[in-house]
């Protein structure tokens, strides 16, 4: 197994470190968090320090780390993190929880979650960063892009387009061929059935934009 270190150690990393668990494909070697007391355990794994430790951790041969924390909404945390890690030479897989149905010819971004019970059909591009969150749906031909995040449950249909940083809420549906610009947040539980632009916070079924999200 290849040794990993996980960077967050909240709700998110409760999720992505039961998925590194269900395979014999990594080995967590501990947590860093920016709040967290070292030596806490969280699903038996322990933290370990702050981010200024991951360079010693990278030195003692870990090359792989995982960024833990989630988002809703902002991706900036995740965007800084993932650059502090490249910066010191880390490699980030994709950690696709063994439950997941992947079907052919998916492409799959470095960095990227995606979790229990999800389905990702044929032809679909997930970005990097993105997070395919617990029993989310991705159907056929679509194009997930980078920081993304679809939230649990929520159900996307074939050939939609979502573009970077965007956070599909819970339970959410999109129908197909729709393209929802970045920087966008959709409420849990909207019904999205036309374009939604980029920069705007939009929920309800169906849906109405509700102001920028500047
Ligand atoms: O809804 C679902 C299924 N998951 C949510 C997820 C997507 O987002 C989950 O319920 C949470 O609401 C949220 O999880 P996340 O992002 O883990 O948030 P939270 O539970 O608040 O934990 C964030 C952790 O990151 C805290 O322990 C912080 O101390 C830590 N943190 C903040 N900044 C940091 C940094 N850790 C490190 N290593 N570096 C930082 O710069």
């Amino acid at each position: 197994m290849e040794k990993i270190v996980l960077v967050g150690a909240g709700g998110h990393a409760l999720s992505v470190i039961e998925s590194i668990q269900s395979k014999e494909e990594y080995e967590i070697v501990g947590i860093t968090d920016a709040g967290a007391v070292v030596g806490k355990k969280i699903l038996g794994y322990e933290v370990i320090g702050k981010d200024p430790i991951l360079k010693s951790v990278f030195n003692s041969g870990v090359m792989y780390a995982f960024v833990t924390v989630g988002s809703i909404g902002n991706t900036s945390l995740r965007e800084k993190l993932l650059y502090m890690l490249k910066d010191i030479g880390f490699t980030l897989p994709a950690i696709i929880d063994p439950s997941s149905n992947i079907g052919s010819d998916v492409s799959v971004g470095e960095g990227v979650f995606i979790g229990r019970n999800t389905v990702v059909n044929a032809k679909s591009i997930i970005g990097d960063m993105a997070i395919i969150n617990t029993g989310a749906i991705i159907e056929h031909s679509c194009c997930i892009d980078k920081f993304t995040h679809i939230g649990p449950g929520a159900v996307i249909c074939g050939d939609v387009k979502i573009s970077a940083r965007t956070h599909v809420g819970a339970n959410s549906t999109v129908i197909q061929g729709v393209n929802i610009g970045n920087d966008s947040i959709i409420g849990a539980g909207s019904i999205v059935i036309r374009d939604v632009p980029s920069k705007v916070v939009a929920f309800g079924n169906p849906f109405k934009v509700v102001r920028n999200n500047e």
